[in-house]
């Protein structure tokens, strides 16, 4: 099965697909490992990675290069959060060109203006007219080459206070456009709208949530109230924040590596990560081709 019909196929099948943002080859590998469906190659982290706000501030190739890397160390399919595509419709129309050839699964692309602004910042949440959103759309989805690739369609008009029916209207021209999922996004501590929007879209389009805000809900019951994939969208991010900063400030403090010994990974454990098992295997089993060439 390629990359881009198990993303399909997770989003169109009834239980939810469990996605995770990852900023890293490394990370990704243990979002897989760990059992995770499918790999958001997040803007917030792989921006956070950077060292600089998730606003636009990296390029599209920066920002496919990352994902790219990603795709690469997993065989787990990568959603690759796309911001609001870089530009214009051609721009959306360079980038899945690019993203597709890259062995990426899919592509999101948020109904905000350019450069957009993390959901969660105070500042401008503006919306993108629908028409130039739509035609966003439409475009991506004839870029394509692979039928199968997938692109998502994030409506922010809940971010932005649009308000509710906004989001419903704009859900069903995204629909129409012939996006394959659609990212409903709320900032809300309670699910409360983000249930009343699943309540009211009558359209056929699976409906992806990010829990970020509103994170008491479970994966079961978004899949009972019929959502097709959660996004934990940056949550070993910060659990890797909290990590480092309690080994880093423990070595300064006590002048010795000896007390985070218990805290941190084996080298063995890194070595497993990065494959060098693997290479060194291949290395042995190379040679001993070589050899058996050589002797005859
Ligand atoms: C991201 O992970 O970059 C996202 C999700 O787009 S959010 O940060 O909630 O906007
Ligand atoms: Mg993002």
């Amino acid at each position: 099965m390629t990359v881009t019909s198990a993303l399909r196929h997770l989003l169109n099948s009834s239980s939810v697909a469990r996605i995770v943002g990852a900023h890293s080859p490394l990370s990704a590998r243990l979002a897989a490992e760990a059992g995770f469906e499918a790999i958001w190659a997040s803007g917030l982290e792989i921006s956070a990675l950077a060292g600089v706000p998730d606003a636009n501030i990296l390029s599209m190739s920066q920002s496919l290069q990352a994902a790219a890397d990603i795709a690469n160390a997993v065989d787990v399919p990568v959603l690759a959060d796309c911001d609001s595509g870089f530009g214009s419709v051609n721009n959306v129309i360079d980038m899945v060109h690019r993203y597709e050839k890259a062995g990426i699964a899919g592509v999101c692309i948020e109904d905000k203006q350019y450069p957009k602004l993390n959901s969660f910042v105070e500042g401008n949440q503006d919306l993108a007219p629908l028409h130039d959103f739509v035609a966003k759309i439409i475009a991506a989805t004839h870029a394509r080459q692979d039928p199968d690739f997938i692109i998502v369609a994030r409506i922010e008009a809940l971010i932005s206070g649009a308000g509710l029916d906004e989001a419903l209207r704009r859900a069903d021209a995204y629909t129409e456009a012939g996006a394959d999922a659609l990212l409903i996004h709320s900032k809300k501590s309670s699910p409360d709208e983000i249930y009343a929007f699943r309540d009211r879209y009558s359209g056929k389009a699976p409906l992806i949530v990010v829990p970020t805000t509103y994170n008491t809900v479970t994966a079961a019951e978004l899949e009972e109230r019929g959502f097709s994939a959660v996004i934990y969208a940056n949550h070993a991010m910060r659990g890797s924040i909290v990590a480092m900063q309690r080994v880093l400030e423990q070595i300064i403090d006590d002048g010795t590596t000896r007390n985070v010994e218990d805290q941190i990974a084996p080298l063995s454990r890194v070595f497993e990560l990065q494959g060098m098992g693997e290479m060194l295997s291949k290395q042995a089993h190379f040679e001993k081709l070589a050899d058996a060439q050589l002797a005859q």
